[in-house]
């Protein structure tokens, strides 16, 4: 076990004894919603997770520990510390452990800790890609190049448009990653069910979304999954309206020179303020619709494992 590693009772009993175990981000708490929504969808997803046959493991770096399960109390903290904890993605986390201090995990860093845990599923809302506009500003999240080496399944809504879409699945494509569509032959764009682009392969069950899991890592191929999850019908936004609040919060964070780790959160709270917090509602639904998938594909995963 990692030395830097603190695995919850909860969470390690459940891995010895081979019973499913959801991953989930602590970002999307901090940086991804306002308090106390944030608090209540964190705890509301963990309950979910319980519901649907898997035990919760909600990762974060605390004082300067690796955490995989949280408590009600640190999901709290970092809920009402919002942004003024430190959004850790794989760079930050040899300063965070070595000082000793709080990080909120991203999706890369979620995969890293899951990994070092052993947890091989892990939902979340939205994962970070190619930014539109990278030909000059390079803005590529690390959640890319995790996902090409790290084998953990990432449940997702698919992708923002405040992302360049095709250049994302162009990137996962060349690192090997296996872009999914649950039920879909269509890459999802988080608050739409559509993007106009596709996905590499449809699948419709979780048992069928183990089994490829499962013989990429038996294959000896390593790296992680990419499981797009449709926001439900009776969710989604309308397209036109949530489309122009996401050019307008790209113009204005280019008018702000808003760059590096704080575009995302930036975006994000832009769209919301925009939106009049429709999205939040969506980005909540959509978080619970993902959290169900994994629970029952950590399920499905675990009994592949013992037959
Ligand atoms: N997309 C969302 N909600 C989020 C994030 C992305 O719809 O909360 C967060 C995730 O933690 C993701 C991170 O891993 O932002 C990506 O940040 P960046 O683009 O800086 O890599
Ligand atoms: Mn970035």
């Amino acid at each position: 076990m990692n030395k830097y590693l603190d695995v919850a009772p909860e969470v390690a009993e459940a891995l010895k004894a081979g019973k499913p175990v959801v991953a989930l981000e602590s970002t999307i708490i901090s940086h991804g919603m306002p308090y106390p929504q944030n608090v209540e969808t964190a705890l509301q997803v963990e309950k979910i997770i319980r519901e649907n046959g898997a035990v919760p493991a909600t990762i974060a770096v605390i004082g300067g520990r690796l955490k995989a399960g949280l408590s009600p109390e640190e999901i709290d903290y970092l809920g009402k510390t919002g942004s003024a904890v430190a959004k850790a993605s794989r760079r930050d986390l040899p300063v965070l452990v070595a000082q000793g201090r709080d990080g909120a995990t991203t999706v890369t860093t979620t995969m890293m800790i899951a990994h070092m845990a052993g947890i091989q599923v892990f939902a979340t809302g939205g994962i970070g890609g190619v930014h539109r506009g990278a030909e000059t500003t390079m803005d590529i999240s690390a959640d890319l190049e995790e996902l090409a080496r790290t084998p953990v399944m990432v449940v997702c809504a698919g992708a923002k448009s405040i992302l360049d879409l095709g250049l994302t699945l162009e990137y996962l494509e060349t690192h090997g990653v296996p872009v999914i569509g649950y039920g879909t032959e269509e890459l999802p764009a988080f608050y739409t069910r559509k993007s106009g682009f596709g996905v590499d392969y449809r699948i419709d069950t979780p048992e069928d979304l183990a089994k490829a899991f499962y013989v990429k890592q038996d294959m000896g191929l390593g790296g992680g999954m990419l499981v797009t999850n449709p926001i439900p019908e009776e969710f989604s936004m309308d397209a036109d309206v949530i489309n122009k609040a996401i050019s307008d919060a790209v113009a204005e964070a280019k008018k702000q020179g808003i760059h590096g780790k704080e575009t995302t959160p930036f975006l994000l709270a832009k769209i919301k303020e925009l939106t009049g917090g429709n999205s939040l509602d969506s980005n909540i639904q959509l978080v619970f619709n993902n959290a169900r998938l994994a629970a029952k594909t950590a399920s499905a995963l675990s009994a592949l494992a013992r037959s």
